[in-house]
Parts: structure tokens; C-alpha cells; sequence
């Protein structure tokens, strides 16, 4: 990969978004930016921001625009001359106009999951808070349960996964987020994958990425 990739990867709560873009990391060389992660490490260290990101995380609303647009970018300025993968930002309309503006992407991938099968997802997820590591009590099962497989520190349930507030994370991105699918489809950079499984989006991910990262 010689030349600088800027990359976002969108997708319904649960999709696969994280799980995605580690089996990515694997292979390329990215920073991975992930907002909810960024987010949930505020949370965990109780910054001014992570107080704040608290209030809407829980409940499963979107933290507001003008707060997490400045929160991104600036994080991205950071990564000069680095390829980064976004994932989770933008979310709304006016998110991905403002990340336009300032640091236009080369392209964005598009998880569609079927609803149903994310729903059945959630109640199996766990993750290791302070690397975003993600396991599934069905599909990628940590060796030993509850314990992170690289540091054997404790795994944790989000509080954004129990059933109220998954229900309204996924009417949020019916309302909100599916406009930016709109506008990256308007821009010709969309690239949309389909599937019930990661295993069975992978391999469609893997063909595409050899054909445009060069
Ligand atoms: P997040 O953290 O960005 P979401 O809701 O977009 O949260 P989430 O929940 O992190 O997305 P994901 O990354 O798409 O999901 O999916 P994942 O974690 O990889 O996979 C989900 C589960 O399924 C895991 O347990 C995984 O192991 C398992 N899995 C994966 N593939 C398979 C499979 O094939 N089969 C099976 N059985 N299991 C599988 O954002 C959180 C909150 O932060 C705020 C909002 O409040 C948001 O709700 N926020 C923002 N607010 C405003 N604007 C933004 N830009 C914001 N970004 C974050
Ligand atoms: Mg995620």
C-alpha cells in the first residue's frame, strides 16, 4: 500500500463494523479510529467528555453533532500522513458533510446485516474496554470465558446493549444514519456488502480491498 487510504466503514449497531475493521487491521496497515471506542475510554476514565458522551451512550441516542465532529477531527489530525479506517463516524447527515469538508475519503464500505440476525447478536457480545477487542459468546468465543484472550483482564457488557436501548440504536440508524449512506452513494464512493455472517461478507471485503488499496 504506497499511497495514504482514508476509509470509513458504516453499518447498523452490531453489523460487524469492529470485527470487520480488526480483520483489516491484520492485513493492512490503518489506524484504526473507532468513535464508541474512543467513547467508552473517555467514559471509563471519567473525562469532562466521557461525563457528557455518557448521558446519550446509555440511553443508545447519538451524542450530539457539533461534539462529536470536533472530537473526530481532531483525532484525525493526528494522523497526518497515516491511512486511517473511521468506524462509526459519520453517523448523520451533517457528520458526513462536515468530514467531507475537511478530510474527503477514498471510499466507504457499507455493512448490510438483516435486523433480525443483529438482535440475536447482541446478547452474545463482550468486549475488553481499553482495546475495543471484541468477542461473541456464539461466534468468536474468548479461550477462556470472560477473560480478554491477549491480557486476561475482565470482559464487560456494554450498557448500550441491553435489549431498550438496542431497539432504539437501531431505529436511530434507520432515521439518522441512513442519509449518509445517501450522500456517499451521491458521491460514487459507496461500496455496500451484504450478508448474514462476517464469515460470509469477508471474503467479498478481502477481493475489494486487494482491487483498490494499490
Ligand atoms: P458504537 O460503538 O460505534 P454501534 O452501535 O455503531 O456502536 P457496534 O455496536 O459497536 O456498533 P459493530 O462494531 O458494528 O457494532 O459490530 P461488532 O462489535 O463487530 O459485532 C457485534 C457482535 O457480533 C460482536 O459480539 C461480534 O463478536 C459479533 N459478530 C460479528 N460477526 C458475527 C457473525 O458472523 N456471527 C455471530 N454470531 N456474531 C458475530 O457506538 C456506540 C454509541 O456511541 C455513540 C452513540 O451513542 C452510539 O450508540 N456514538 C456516536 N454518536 C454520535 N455520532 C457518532 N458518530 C457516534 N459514534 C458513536
Ligand atoms: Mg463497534
Amino acid at each position: 500500500m504506497l499511497k495514504v487510504f482514508k476509509i470509513a466503514i458504516l453499518g447498523a449497531p452490531a453489523s460487524g463494523k469492529g470485527t470487520i475493521s480488526s480483520r483489516i487491521l491484520k492485513n493492512y496497515e490503518f489506524k484504526h479510529v473507532s468513535s464508541g471506542d474512543l467513547l467508552r475510554l473517555h467514559i471509563k476514565n471519567n473525562t469532562s467528555l466521557g461525563i457528557e458522551a455518557k448521558k446519550y451512550i446509555d440511553q443508545g441516542q447519538l451524542v450530539p453533532d457539533h461534539f462529536m465532529v470536533k472530537f473526530i477531527l481532531s483525532e484525525l489530525t493526528k494522523l497526518n500522513n497515516q491511512s486511517w479506517l473511521l468506524d462509526g463516524f459519520p453517523r448523520t447527515r451533517s457528520q458526513a458533510e462536515q468530514l467531507w469538508s475537511a478530510q474527503p475519503l477514498n471510499f466507504v464500505i457499507n455493512l448490510e446485516v438483516p435486523f433480525e440476525v443483529i438482535i440475536d447478536r447482541v446478547k452474545g457480545r463482550f468486549i475488553h474496554l481499553p482495546s475495543g477487542r471484541v468477542y461473541n459468546t456464539d461466534f468468536n468465543a474468548p479461550k477462556v470465558q470472560g477473560k480478554d484472550d491477549v491480557t486476561g483482564e475482565d470482559l464487560i457488557q456494554r450498557e448500550d446493549d441491553k435489549p431498550e436501548a438496542v431497539k432504539k440504536r437501531l431505529q436511530i440508524y434507520e432515521e439518522m444514519t441512513k442519509p449518509v449512506v445517501e450522500f456517499y452513494k451521491e458521491k460514487s464512493i459507496l461500496h455496500t456488502f451484504q450478508g448474514k455472517t462476517t464469515n460470509e461478507i469477508w471474503p467479498k471485503i478481502v477481493k475489494f480491498l486487494a482491487e483498490n488499496l494499490k
